[in-house]
């Protein structure tokens, strides 16, 4: 028996359905779900316990949910336009390397690290971190900050794949929250997503070859029968909860404008990732003091810090020494340093790499 939510003095009073709290939340979509916070939440910093039930039950059965209207716009604004005005010089910079090749012209460009761009409601949003403590556990520790912009006129597209490929638990450890600075689909190159693969199978059958988290093809046509890869409308100010265990592609951008989202990852304590993020001494105290976030997966750096000329580096394995790191030569991971041969990120791309829906 349900009991339906009625006013009584003007407040709505809960509904319940077989012992459970229906939640009241406005959410939309199915491949995948996306909730809205109310302005309330957004201007409170308080995310109502309907909110944090809905994005749990969808984070574990997708890998991934959508957390619209949780950044104030003019923050996303700033952030964007800097990142934009940026990537001209970025794209000039010795060691850069697009990701999985040239045509779908993305890249990892590190944000903004002046003080004035580090924003609390950004980098250690309290919506993020409630989600966070339940899902990963107490004391989530930040770890990676980069974003991914794909420029306009890409050719390509990349291959599915999840950003890990080692020996990786098969239950949560690490999320990437991607921060979306517009609104974005298949138009801007809005990312495919594979909602549900986060779990099914195990990381050695799924993936090609060990160096790359590439999926092979069968598993590819097989899942896609289950439920097909999206490229989901996403707003602006919306964060995108990624379990980094999810197949997923970045896709071509057919605008005149970058699409760029922020990737912000934290991990769980007990998981003892080895990677540190560099962030300027400069905001150490505003960070230690304002943030409630742990630091210990911080390394503070002393004086000015040109976010572009920051090389990409990469550990989501707990062996420190397999790290990635972005040089001249490109990208250089632990088969390279252990072989001299540099084949991280070669792949070319081809049908074998992506869905091809079936007559
Ligand atoms: O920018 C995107 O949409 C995704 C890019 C991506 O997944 C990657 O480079 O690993
Ligand atoms: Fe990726």
């Amino acid at each position: 028996m349900g009991s339906v939510g009625q006013q009584t003095n003007g407040a709505l009073q809960p509904k319940y359905v077989d012992g459970a709290l229906v939640p009241d939340v406005a959410q939309y979509g199915e491949n995948p779900v996306t909730i809205r916070l109310t302005d309330e939440e957004l201007r409170s910093d308080k995310t109502r316990w309907e909110t944090i039930q809905q994005v749990l039950k969808y984070f574990h059965r997708d890998g991934l949910v959508v957390l619209e209207n949780a950044i104030p716009q003019h923050m996303i604004d700033t952030l964007y336009e800097k990142i934009v005005a940026d990537n001209d010089r970025f794209l000039a910079q010795p060691h850069m390397t697009w990701n999985q090749g040239a045509a779908p012209k993305n890249v990892s460009q590190v944000p903004p690290l002046e003080p004035e761009y580090l924003y609390r409601e950004v980098y250690a949003n309290s919506h993020m971190l409630r989600i966070l403590d339940y899902i990963l556990g107490p004391r989530p520790e930040f770890r990676f900050l980069n974003s991914n912009v794909a420029c306009p006129g890409g050719s390509g597209r990349q291959a599915v794949h999840s950003d890990v490929h080692h020996a990786f638990p098969s239950n949560p450890f690490g999320i990437v929250m991607n921060t979306y600075l517009q609104d974005s689909s298949s138009a801007n190159g809005v990312t495919e997503i594979w909602c549900g693969t986060h779990d099914k199978y195990e990381q050695a059958e799924q993936q090609v070859h060990p160096e790359s988290g590439w999926i092979k093809k069968d598993f590819i046509q097989r899942q896609a029968k289950i439920k097909p890869p999206v490229q989901p409308q996403v707003k602006k100010g919306s964060i995108v909860f990624r379990d980094l265990r999810l197949w997923h592609a970045g896709m071509p951008n057919n605008s005149q404008n970058h699409r760029v989202m922020l990737a912000i990852d934290y991990f769980a304590e007990w998981y003892q990732c080895p990677m540190k993020l560099k962030l300027p001494s400069s905001v150490r105290e505003d960070v230690e003091k304002n943030w409630g976030i742990s630091t210990k997966g911080i390394e503070w750096v002393d004086g000015e810090m040109d976010c572009l000329a920051q090389p990409f580096f990469l550990n989501m394995t707990q062996d420190p020494s397999r790290y990635l790191v972005q040089t001249e030569k490109g990208f250089e991971d632990w088969r390279a340093r252990e072989t001299g041969k540099w084949n991280f990120d070669k792949g070319v791309v081809s049908e074998k790499n992506y869905w091809t829906p079936e007559e």
